[in-house]
């Protein structure tokens, strides 16, 4: 299953974005700590370059996070900031105000000509939806400037917020992309609630997030549910989790629809623990791995390859 969300107030906020980048000295990127690299929005990256934009990312929910996957990811992004790419990293909470605090003069180490009244930080706050943008601003304004909640695309449009001589800031609608390329990106975005609940089907969404959490955190499952998930894949975790729960349907059917949608809520909550859906070793690998689509069109092109070396001259 590919999942795909691109709605209309998206494809117009990317045209403000691309217009408002003008006037800002750099991009706070907000992506989520468990999934660092799925939620790395690859339009805003070629927005940012496009306009020579310095970026802060920003790696949210940190409080819902691995924290040994969220130290490989910091140390991951710290190499890649050394090779000259403008761009440093941080991971936080946006629910602890003394992590907040030490954003603005994060953002001034990238823009340090801005550091007068005359000047102001002016900083474009980005990123995938309901990853804690909205949250971001409000805590950095000191107050509440912004809608939130925890739903995609409670923002629609942008908005500017002058908090102060030194700091202007924007909040803007997540976006996605057109084209998620590899499949395991869709399901871990759909899984972490970054995409509106009708481009995808929760039991599909909750049998890969059910796999992964059982290679993973087998513990953490075993805690919340109280049985074994050793050597289950997706629908039979699932199906577990609806026989403890009791969730029956009529016949003594399980009701996997309310079981997996249990499984979903437990860890955007983080009632089952601390957990990262990706490493840097684990992206490495996956995007090393043919999608199933490159694959596909692989083997439509060996084809003519294949048939124009048959009929070539053979002593060639
Ligand atoms: N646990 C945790 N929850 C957070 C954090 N930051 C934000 N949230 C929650 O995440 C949800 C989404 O927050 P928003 O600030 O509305 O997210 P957004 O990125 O502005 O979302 P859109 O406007 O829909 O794109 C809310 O329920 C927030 O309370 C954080 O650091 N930790
Ligand atoms: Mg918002």
């Amino acid at each position: 299953m590919s999942i795909g969300w691109f709605p209309g107030h998206m494809a117009s906020a990317r045209k403000k974005a691309a217009e408002t980048l003008a006037k800002v000295d750099l991009v706070v990127e907000v992506v989520d700590a468990r999934l660092p690299g799925a939620s790395s929005n690859p339009m805003i990256d070629a927005l940012r370059r496009h306009r020579q934009r310095p970026c802060l990312k920003v790696l949210n929910k940190a409080d819902l996070a691995d924290p040994q996957a969220t130290a490989a990811w910091m140390r991951a992004l710290v190499d890649a900031a050394a090779k000259g790419d403008r761009v440093k990293a941080v991971a936080l909470s946006c629910r602890k105000p003394s992590d907040v605090a030490k954003l603005p003069r994060l953002a001034l180490e990238l823009a340090p000509h801005r550091d007068n009244a005359l000047k102001p930080l002016r900083l474009m706050v980005m990123g995938i939806p309901n990853v804690g943008k909205s949250t971001l601003i409000n805590a950095l304004a000191r107050r509440r400037v912004a809608n939130v909640g925890d739903e995609p695309a409670v923002t629609k449009s942008q908005q500017r917020i002058d908090v102060s001589d030194q700091l202007v800031l924007f909040d803007t609608p997540g976006l996605l992309w057109p084209r998620i390329e590899h499949p395991d990106d869709g399901l871990m975005l759909a899984a972490s609630h970054a995409v509106g609940v009708n481009a995808y089907i929760d039991e599909e969404v909750a049998n890969f997030l059910g796999e992964r959490l059982a290679a993973r955190y087998p513990s953490l499952l075993r805690a919340r549910y109280r049985f074994d998930p050793a050597g289950m894949d997706g629908p039979a975790l699932i199906d577990a989790i609806a026989a403890r729960r009791g969730f029956v349907l009529k016949g003594g059917v399980p009701d996997r629809e309310k079981a997996a949608l249990a499984l979903l809520n437990d860890y955007r909550s983080g009632a089952l623990g601390r957990i990262s859906l990706e490493t840097p070793a684990s992206r490495a690998a996956m995007l090393a791995a043919p999608t199933a689509q490159a694959a596909a069109e692989e083997v439509e092109v060996d084809v003519p390859e294949t048939d124009a070396r048959n009929s070539a001259d053979p002593d060639c």
